[in-house]
């Protein structure tokens, strides 16, 4: 049997008052990937969720914990995880809500398909995937949203807008951050989008999307507007743009 090391994954959550999801959240993803780092972003969630954060962290050497001053949105939250794991050098950075709503149970299906592809979505629209208990308001928002970035942004995959995915580092280490337009929820579409023009290799994989146990959801619909918003704009750039990597900025620049 082989005793390589797998490659290092850093599962991030993004978090605003989840107190009582994060405890069992964080049990359950050391079920499913026991030799994972897990890094929360919390915005100094009233609740105390960063506090209780840090209580883990004492005591667990595979956790980390990140504290940003204030409700900043779960776009920055999760360009600052990608930031973290970056600097940190891991290998593989998988992101996922902290409601459950994106189950840590498929964790192992979602890494055994990073062998072939560079991106790989937990997916609620291909077979095997679907959410539980959405009124017809709720599917059909998110239906339009999907349909809208799929096609104004040429994305080759079913759901462009659940943020439960994973990234080969190596890939995401070729962007320019900086030209990063979306700072709400279209951060996941921009990502898409972005790792497409690079030429990036997509897979899903089915999850079945459950509403929260706990707490409230934060988006609304200024967030969902501002999303139409940027990804237009991102549509748009894409018509015009060669300007996607770092390699090719200095291009553009004249830095050899
Ligand atoms: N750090 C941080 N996390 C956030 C923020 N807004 C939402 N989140 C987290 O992002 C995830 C998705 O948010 P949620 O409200 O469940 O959105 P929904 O599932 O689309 O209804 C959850 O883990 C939230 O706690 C924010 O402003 N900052
Ligand atoms: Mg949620």
């Amino acid at each position: 049997m082989s005793s390589e090391p797998g490659p290092q994954l850093l599962v991030s959550i993004c978090t605003y008052n989840e107190r009582e999801n994060l405890p069992p959240l964080v049990e359950s993803i050391h079920e499913h990937a026991p030799d994972a780092h897990i890094l929360v972003v919390d915005d100094g969630s009233p609740d105390g969720t960063g506090e209780l954060a840090d209580q883990l962290a004492e005591s667990d050497p595979r956790f980390r914990v990140l504290h940003r001053a204030g409700k900043q949105g779960l776009g920055t939250a999760i360009l600052a995880a990608v930031n973290y794991a970056i600097e940190h050098h891991y290998d593989q950075w998988l992101n996922l809500d902290a409601d459950f709503s994106h189950h840590p149970k498929y964790i192992p299906a979602i890494r055994a398909a990073m062998g072939h592809a560079d991106v790989v979505i937990g997916s609620r629209y291909v077979p095997g995937g679907g959410t539980v208990d959405w009124g017809f308001k709720r599917r059909a928002m998110s239906w339009a949203i999907n349909t809208y970035a799929r096609t104004l942004l040429r994305l080759p995959v079913r759901d462009t807008s659940g943020s439960y995915r994973c990234y080969r580092l190596d890939r995401l280490r070729e962007l320019d951050f900086s030209l990063f337009k979306a700072r709400g929820y279209a951060v996941l579409e921009e990502l898409l989008y972005r790792c497409r023009r690079i030429g990036c290799r997509f897979a899903e994989v089915p999850i079945v999307f459950e509403d929260r146990r706990y707490g409230q959801s934060k988006i609304n619909y200024g967030e969902v507007f501002a999303a139409l918003r940027v990804i237009a704009s991102l549509s748009l750039e894409s018509l015009t743009s060669k300007r996607v990597t770092k390699a090719s900025v200095s291009e553009a620049e004249g830095v050899s």
